[in-house]
């Protein structure tokens, strides 16, 4: 039993981060997978996986509306995707920081979509944008049993 571990609970959030066909396609994957890893975030969920369009325009429903829906659909049932759960505190917001703007070409430098894309169409990552969202993605994206509950040994040198 660590205390410090668990004080937090409550606080602790899920995302789901999912490297699109374009970032696969493009052996990108390590890459970004890193980015999380050394941030110090717990990967709980991992999983390459070819999305079916349902899949794909559950997730997207929200842009149904969009003049882009059909081709964002296209594009994210385009070729294997790589499904993540991260875990932390603050993961949501944090996560988002990493991943950078939408439109890669306004996204910062040293952001994921900064340093690896062009286009909004193309952005290579996905990233829950709210706690809320980051559950409801996890369970649409994961089964039960897919999800690894487990404490890295680095714990205690990341969280005083
Ligand atoms: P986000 O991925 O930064 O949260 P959203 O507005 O939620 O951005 O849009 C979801 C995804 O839809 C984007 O990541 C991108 O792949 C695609 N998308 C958004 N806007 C456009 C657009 O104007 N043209 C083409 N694709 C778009
Ligand atoms: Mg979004």
């Amino acid at each position: 039993f660590l205390p410090h571990l668990v004080a937090s609970l409550e606080q602790v959030e899920q995302t789901y981060i999912m490297v699109k066909p374009d970032g696969v396609q493009r052996g990108l994957v390590g890459e970004i997978i890193s980015r999380f890893e050394r941030k110090g975030f717990k990967l709980t969920g991992l999983k390459l996986f070819q999305c079916p369009k349902e899949l794909a325009e559950e997730h997207c429903k929200d842009l149904k509306t969009k003049s882009f829906y059909p081709t964002l659909i296209d594009y994210i049932t385009s070729g294997p995707v790589v499904c993540m759960v991260w875990e932390g505190v603050g993961v949501v917001a944090s996560a988002r920081k990493l991943i950078g703007s939408t439109n890669p070409l306004q996204a910062e430098p040293g952001t994921i979509r900064g340093d690896l894309a062009v286009q909004t169409g193309r952005n290579v990552v996905h990233g829950s944008d709210s706690p809320e969202n980051g559950k409801r993605e996890t369970a649409l994206w994961f089964k039960e049993g897919e999800l690894c509950e487990w404490t890295p040994a680095q714990a205690p040198w990341l969280m005083e």
